[in-house]
């Protein structure tokens, strides 16, 4: 017996466990108290890391279907069928009738951070389809047109600051999403231990919200106008100080003007706040000597996403907030790109492109996952008629399962990555199962990125790959060949073509530290015992902290942070405007076109009807989206599938606790067991996403004897955020009538 670390991928904490090891299998997992960012903490999901690594029903060896039925092959058998039949379909189809689905676990694993964009780039589709579309699409979209970057996302310094005004999170269930922070609840503690004041915005009483100074239970869908109002009150009573950031900033007036409509008392009907509440929202934030405003799933997937995540930083930035400590800063991770002097950029356009059916514009080069079915069963040229999955269950993540459902089974081709046969899995030609985690090595390239605190780390594989097993970097190594016409060659071409291509411009970019060097003689210093490790040791010696190939003796690479097996501290986040200001004014651009644009519609919500029922979601700490109710350990109690109803809408419709109910909307009828708490606001209802495991022909036998109800069902694809073809998940009107 003996332990390993592991970096814990089933949330964005990034949590550091130690495994514990009897011969070659994973028994038990408890919080690395030496970690340098999580320091031992550890929630449920981590500590059942053994189960789940475990999980008899995980596939093993791939998947083909052969006379309609699915059948367990080898690898090259695998490999050949894909070699036969997808380049062939993408040479008579073109490369538009390829679709390409991202899931959510590929910003957990290190293949997902390396080759989805290498197997892009193969295929040449526009036909791109991600979890950002039914999640952080908005905040990517803000942050594109404020700062010129759509990935530079400023998180809040939650042990620094003195005021939180956090909106649509719930990181004492979810532990925290765009802001990696281990121990999010104990952050939250703290702050108010030392004297800092939490408001939480959110129309159920969560726990995060029972931790709050204050509450504000809005309705669902209003944080745009909640927050313009803010704004608005900020101006009015002369409370905006930009402090530094002010040389930095463009249009503030013009913001002023924007929100000067948007009165506490114009927006408290819509809202269903009083106007005092929001003037006082205000003066707080206003007076604290730092303060963070912070939102998440319920600021993003509404329909007013893009508005409301813009306004979130447009407060930071008019109290002087933004990139300051103790405001809400961007953090500098190790395989960032290293700062370089401030310079005008490219600056971010939306809608370059559209989705053939519904003329859907890009948002970031994807199109929204809510039009994927729609894309494939509407018959004409460039419909999609292969799908590439990639850790995605979007029968059950996105809207109206039940066509996509239909969809997938009228493509011509199709492959899922995925370790378990599930609502999307089954649909697969070609199901190619990763290995359980403790079997790969783990890099945090998307979470250190928006981490409250910079640190690095890196975990080898707790124990070694099973015969019969392949990384899931070699199956998508693999996969990418298959694409270009090399099915059969190296997986390991893959990688050394990146080095080759990386190595080649940074020696002829007079600002790296490998200027005028041979890429070759470069290439051979790389250490790692993988083609994936040596990528990561490129980038983290060309990174803000790299050595640089010997150019800063103490610098990062990977042989260094391996003898740092519970990582190393790279400091408090430290301010970085303006050098990582990308617009093309070279200043942070407050008031962007498309988003002045966009802001009529949000007048209209104004008078919006208050009346009817709407629905919000919720999580459940021992849950992860559509995947984890297969762990019997995560299973039952109080991680269940109901339908919250507050006392006085339950009594006027006629609801009993525990008895079902019929919720219907735009996109069919499903049916839940009621469950009656006051701590719903009324005239909200809400239902948890990434149930619905009872379709025949899946394998999840632990999901399927608790299948709960597909939340999904009742949208139909049509309510977006206009701006970010991200898919209205909360506060979209539902009808109820008790079952019998
Ligand atoms: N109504 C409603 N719907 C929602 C949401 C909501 O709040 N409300 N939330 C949305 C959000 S935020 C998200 S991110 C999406 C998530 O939706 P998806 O992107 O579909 O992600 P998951 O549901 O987590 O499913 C992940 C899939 O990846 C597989 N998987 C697990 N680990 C690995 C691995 O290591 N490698 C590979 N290749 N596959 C793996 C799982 O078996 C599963 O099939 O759901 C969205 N849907
Ligand atoms: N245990 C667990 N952890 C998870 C996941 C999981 O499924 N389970 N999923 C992971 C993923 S993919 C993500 S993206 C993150 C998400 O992390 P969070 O954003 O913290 O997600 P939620 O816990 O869904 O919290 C969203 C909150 O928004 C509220 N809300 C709904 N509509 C509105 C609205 O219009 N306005 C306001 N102000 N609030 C509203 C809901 O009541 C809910 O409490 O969690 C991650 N962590
Ligand atoms: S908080 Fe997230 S990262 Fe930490 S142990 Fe739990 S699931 Fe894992
Ligand atoms: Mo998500």
């Amino acid at each position: 017996m003996h332990t390993a670390p592991r970096i814990c991928p089933l949330c964005e904490a990034t949590c550091g466990l130690t495994l514990t090891i009897e011969g070659s299998r994973v028994t038990g997992a408890r919080g690395d108290r030496d970690d340098v960012f999580s320091k031992g903490f550890i929630c449920p999901k981590g500590a059942s890391f053994a189960e789940l690594d475990s999980d008899p029903d995980r596939l093993r060896v791939p998947l083909v279907r052969k006379d309609g039925e699915l059948r367990e092959v080898g690898w090259d058998e695998a490999f050949d069928v894909i070699a036969v039949r997808l380049r062939p379909l993408i040479e008579e189809h073109g490369p538009q009738s390829v679709g390409v689905v991202l899931g959510n676990p590929n910003v957990h694993t290190m293949a997902g951070g390396l080759y989805p964009s290498l197997l892009l780039g193969a295929v040449g589709t526009r036909n791109i389809f991600t979890a950002s579309t039914l999640d952080q699409m908005p905040k990517h979209v803000s942050s594109g047109l404020l700062f010129g970057d759509a990935l530079a996302i400023p998180v809040p310094d939650l042990d620094r600051t003195d005021h939180l005004l956090l909106l649509g999170a719930n990181p004492l269930e979810s532990n925290g999403s765009l802001c990696t922070a281990p121990d999010f609840p104990g952050k939250l503690k703290a702050l108010r231990a030392r004297g800092g004041t939490l408001t939480v915005v959110d129309p159920r009483r969560t726990r995060t919200a029972k931790l709050a100074d204050r509450h504000i239970a809005i309705r669902p869908g209003t944080d745009a106008l909640f927050l313009a109002a803010v704004a608005q009150v900020l101006f009015e009573e002369k409370l905006t100080d930009l402090g530094p950031l002010a040389d930095h900033v463009q249009d503030v007036a013009e913001v002023h003007e924007a929100v000067r409509d948007f009165t506490p008392e114009a927006v408290a009907a819509a809202c269903g706040v009083d106007a005092d509440g929001i003037r006082t929202t205000a003066r707080e934030l206003a007076a604290a000597p730092t303060g963070a405003v912070y939102g998440r799933i319920g600021s993003c997937t509404v329909e007013y996403g893009t508005l409301a995540s813009w306004l979130v930083d447009v407060l930071n930035v008019l109290t002087g907030n933004l990139d300051r400590p103790g405001g809400a800063l961007f953090p500098l991770a190790a395989t960032d790109r290293a700062p370089r002097p401030a310079a005008p950029g490219r600056g971010f356009t939306l809608g370059r492109w559209a989705s053939r059916v519904s003329g859907h514009p890009e948002a970031k080069g994807e199109l929204p996952l809510a039009a994927l079915a729609e894309e494939i069963g509407t018959p004409g040229e460039n419909r999609i008629r292969t799908v590439i999955a990639l850790a995605a269950n979007p029968v059950l993540s996105a809207p109206d399962g039940d066509r996509l459902d239909r969809a997938l089974d009228g493509l011509d081709f199709m492959i899922s990555v995925d370790p378990y046969l599930n609502e999307t899995s089954l649909h697969a030609d070609v199901v190619l199962p990763p290995p359980p985690p403790a079997q790969s090595a783990h890099f945090d390239f998307a979470f250190n990125a928006l981490a409250v605190h910079n640190q690095v780390r890196f975990t080898p594989a707790a124990v070694p790959l099973e015969r019969d097993r392949l990384d899931e970097s070699e199956i998508l190594a693999r996969l990418i060949l298959a694409v270009c016409g090399d099915h059969g060659a190296e997986p390991s071409t893959v990688d050394a073509l990146v080095v080759d291509r990386t190595l080649t411009k940074a020696v002829a970019d007079p600002l790296s530290p490998v200027h005028g060097g041979d890429p070759r003689e470069l290439a051979s210093r790389l250490t790692g015992r993988t083609g994936p490790e040596r990528r990561l040791d490129l980038m983290l010696r060309l990174g803000p902290y790299g050595d640089g190939f010997g150019a800063v003796p103490d610098g990062l690479s990977l042989a260094r942070l391996l003898e740092h097996p519970h990582g190393i501290d790279l400091g408090p986040l430290r301010p970085r405007v303006p050098e990582l200001l990308k617009t093309r004014s070279g200043r942070i651009e407050l008031l962007p076109a498309p988003i002045a644009a966009d802001l009529p519609r949000l007048r209209g919500a104004l008078a919006a009807r208050t009346d009817t029922l709407v629905l919000v979601g919720r999580r459940h700490l021992r849950s992860n989206n559509s995947w984890m109710h297969n762990i019997q350990a995560l299973s039952g109690g109080s991680n269940r599938c109901t339908l919250q109803i507050h006392p006085t809408d339950a009594a006027r419709l006629g609801l009993e606790d525990g008895k079902s109910a019929r919720i219907t909307a735009d996109g069919g009828a499903i049916e839940a067991p009621v469950e009656i708490t006051d701590t719903i606001r009324a005239g909200v209802v809400s239902l948890p996403h990434g149930w619905g495991h009872s379709r025949p022909g899946t394998r999840m036998s632990v999901a399927g004897r608790a299948p709960g109800v597909n939340v999904n069902q009742l949208l139909d694809g049509s309510r977006l955020d206009p701006l970010s073809g991200t898919a209205v998940l909360n506060g979209f009107p539902v009808e109820l009538r008790a079952l019998l």
